[in-house]
């Protein structure tokens, strides 16, 4: 039953290296002040916190002169990205549905290369939820900034020059239509040429002025079968708008309303689809009083099922309807 108790693994990933603004290495812990696994537990799911990894030592030199020559803090982000990958294959490998609290976006080339293997071995289509204000599809080639944590698609898309970072470790590639960029609005120029060539699902926040939350996520759910299907979402804290969620070192105007925000998370839940969650950019350092962390406790509780009223089953299943 997708509204049933489930065993939630918690994993901290206190990297920063990956973006410009320091202070994002805080994101687990200002989630975890926030109450986020008090908030789960009282949803009547059981929480296994597994603390913060342990970051593998990487030098820059041990890594190919193109990630090394154009990409900041290379050697960090792949000891981080390397370690995460582990510890997430084990949580997996538990039977417990992950929720990974970064740390910069740059994390999610470990956790979701990880839930990709996890995938593979089981037998299910890996369909990854990307809700973000940037589409992070750049590579050391094209990024503008040489900051990792704008490259982790292409990573998972397979761009071979970003491989290395994981080190030993090898993952089916997640393939380009299974891919939705959700809440776009800022994208470099080669990046943009990148998605269009690829053939990623993108959509911005023009679609969503014209057709609502609602509408587009259904779009993407309607064709998903339940029993194949794991949904990755990776929330990066900069979907929502600055005015909601002002902890973000890369804030874009005209993101997600907190209710557009919400209504995402509910019918996530309602599909019962999702099979683990990366929460990454917060900054507590740029945040106000810890609105940002809060939001996004309050958000996973909606994905996890929380809601004002019951919903009859009858009306859940309207999130999946074409
Ligand atoms: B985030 C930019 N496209 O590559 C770049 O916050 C920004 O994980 C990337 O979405 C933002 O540096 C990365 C200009
Ligand atoms: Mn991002
Ligand atoms: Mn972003
Ligand atoms: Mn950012």
């Amino acid at each position: 039953d997708i509204a049933g108790p489930r065993d939630i693994g918690l994993l901290g990933i206190p990297l920063e290296a990956g973006g410009a603004v320091a202070g994002t290495l805080m994101g687990p812990a200002a989630l975890r002040t926030a109450g986020l696994a008090a908030r789960l537990t009282g949803l009547g799911h059981r929480v296994h916190d597994h603390g913060d990894v342990t970051p593998e030592t990487v030098a820059d030199h041990d890594l190919p002169a193109e990630i090394a020559a154009r990409c900041r803090s290379a050697g960090t982000v792949a000891g981080f990205v390397r370690a995460a990958h582990e510890r997430a294959l084990s949580i997996l490998e538990a039977g417990q549905m992950p929720v990974f609290m970064g740390g910069d976006h740059s994390i999610s080339m470990g956790t979701v290369s990880a839930v990709a293997r996890h995938c593979a071995a089981t037998g299910r289509d890996l369909v990854l939820l990307w809700l973000d204000a940037h589409a992070d599809f750049n590579t050391p080639a094209t990024s503008p900034s040489g900051n990792i944590h704008g490259m982790p698609v292409a990573m998972l898309c397979g761009d071979e020059s970003l491989k290395p970072l994981l080190g030993k470790h090898r993952f089916p590639p997640l393939a380009p239509e299974n891919v939705h960029l959700f809440g776009l609005r800022s994208i470099d120029q080669e990046e943009r040429r990148a998605i269009a060539l690829n053939g990623l699902d993108g959509i911005d926040m023009r679609l969503v002025d014209e057709f609502g939350v609602s509408v587009l996520l259904r779009r993407i759910l309607a064709d998903l079968d339940p029993a194949r299907t794991h949904l990755h979402v990776s929330l990066d804290v900069d979907f929502l708008d600055p005015a909601v969620a002002p902890g973000a070192g890369t804030p874009v105007p005209g993101g997600a309303t907190y209710r557009e925000a919400h209504l995402v998370m509910e019918m996530l839940h309602d599909s019962g689809l999702v099979g683990s969650l990366d929460i990454v950019e917060l900054n507590p350092f740029l945040d106000e009083r810890g609105r940002s962390a809060v939001v996004l406790a309050e958000l996973t509780a909606s994905l996890f099922g929380r809601s004002v009223l019951d919903r009859p089953a009858g009306q859940r299943g309207i999130a999946r309807a074409a």
